[in-house]
């Protein structure tokens, strides 16, 4: 048994391969780490798996795995789990894109007890070198879906991290396409997960695997794991989905309590309706500020903006934004585009809606490390 395993998986990574587990190797020998490190290939037509049987010959710790069928990164990563001789896995990529002397930091971050650790370039002090602007963009917005259903995760698609044997053991990972991570995260057994910075350095040899049809396949997985969520509630997209539909909730309390508020102040207290209006707005605010930070956020600690009075004032200046956005779209709707204006009204809403979800959950309710 080792301590640890690092998964590499390769297809044809012959400029690289031996310096990546020759690089690996000596992080392990630095930390008096007794770890392994498993290659796994699928079935590569260049010399790796030469390479690798070769460097098996003077180190006992290296091990190879060749793949004939269903030709696939995720695939081959998931294949690695179950052949792997140890309870923790770290998965790198073989082109020094990650960078191998995190590993001993990622390892004792499992053993303090955290479930998964990822490798961040979109955390402060994170970064991409090198990347031409295509590659950017398709990162960028494939880390927007994933957030998603793990906002509290600042990159779910990375390529780099570390899981422990028992989170991804019995999860029924359907792995296809480029991003294994947001498979684990999404049908693994966890509860921890940690991101550490690191600065994503493209390769300098051989070249990217990435094909478009890989775009349509990450939209099917986000697609499945969602779904997959509905039926398994403890899984964390679960926990997401079930804070959106509280938000829901609360939103239609705080558009009753809107309009009796304003009817109670115009017919029982004579109130001028222009006055009333604003003040029926701010008290429900404040009531779906008090249901929100109970009952939708409620098993959210260490929230983001320090105390209750700063949540307060961040949610109520995010709900006048939001008004703003159904009041523009409104506007833009029925002055650009003709449309009837109670459609408008409600698409706006709908907009407005998602706006005071997202930017509430990163910023008044975020969870912080
Ligand atoms: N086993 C296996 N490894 C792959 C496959 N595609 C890419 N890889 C490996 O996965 C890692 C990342 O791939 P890369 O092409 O660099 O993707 P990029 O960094 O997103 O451009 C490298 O170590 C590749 O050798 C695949 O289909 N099967
Ligand atoms: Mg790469």
């Amino acid at each position: 048994m080792y301590d640890l395993t690092v998964l590499i998986p390769t297809f044809n990574e012959e400029a690289n391969i031996r310096n990546i587990v020759m690089a690996v190797d000596a992080v392990f020998h630095e930390h008096s780490l007794h770890g392994q490190i498993l290659v796994v290939d699928d079935n590569s037509s260049d010399a790796t798996i030469s390479i690798v049987h070769e460097l098996m010959m003077s180190k006992e710790n290296v091990e190879i795995l060749i793949r004939e069928k269903d030709h696939g990164l995720s695939q081959s990563v998931a294949d690695g789990f179950s052949h792997a001789l140890s309870d923790v896995f770290i998965v790198i990529d073989a082109d020094f894109s990650h960078p191998p002397v995190l590993i001993p930091r990622m390892y004792e971050e499992i053993r303090k007890g955290n479930d998964i650790i990822i490798g961040s370039r979109y955390m402060e002090g994170g970064g991409i070198k090198k990347w031409p602007l295509k590659r950017r963009i398709i990162s960028i917005g494939a880390t927007f879906l994933g957030r998603l259903l793990f906002p509290d995760i600042t990159d779910p698609v990375s390529g780099f991290f570390a899981v422990k044997k028992e989170v991804v053991d019995k999860a029924p990972l359907k792995p296809r396409g480029y991003k294994i991570l947001l498979e684990v995260l999404g049908k693994g057994i966890w509860e921890n997960a940690k991101e550490i910075p690191f600065e994503f350095v493209d390769r300098e040899i051989g070249s990217s695997k990435l094909k478009t049809g890989t775009i349509i396949d990450y939209a099917r997985q986000v697609a499945d794991i969602t779904l997959y969520s509905f039926s398994h509630h403890n899984s964390a997209a679960w926990r997401e989905w079930k804070r959106v539909f509280k938000f829901g909730i609360v939103g239609i309390s705080g558009i009753v309590i809107n309009l009796g508020i304003l009817f109670l102040l115009v017919e029982f207290f004579t109130m001028n309706k222009d006055l009333a209006s604003p003040i029926a707005i701010e008290i429900s605010i404040l009531s779906n500020f008090i249901l929100n930070d109970l009952w939708t956020f409620g098993s959210i600690e260490n929230k983001k903006v320090a105390g209750r009075w700063h949540r307060l004032v961040a949610f109520n200046i995010v709900s006048v934004g939001g008004a703003a956005i159904n009041y523009g779209i409104f506007l833009m709707l029925t002055t650009w585009f003709a449309v009837y204006y109670l459609a408008a009204q409600l698409i706006g809403i709908v907009i407005a809606f998602v706006w005071n979800f997202l930017v509430n959950r990163r910023v008044t309710w975020k969870r912080t490390q």
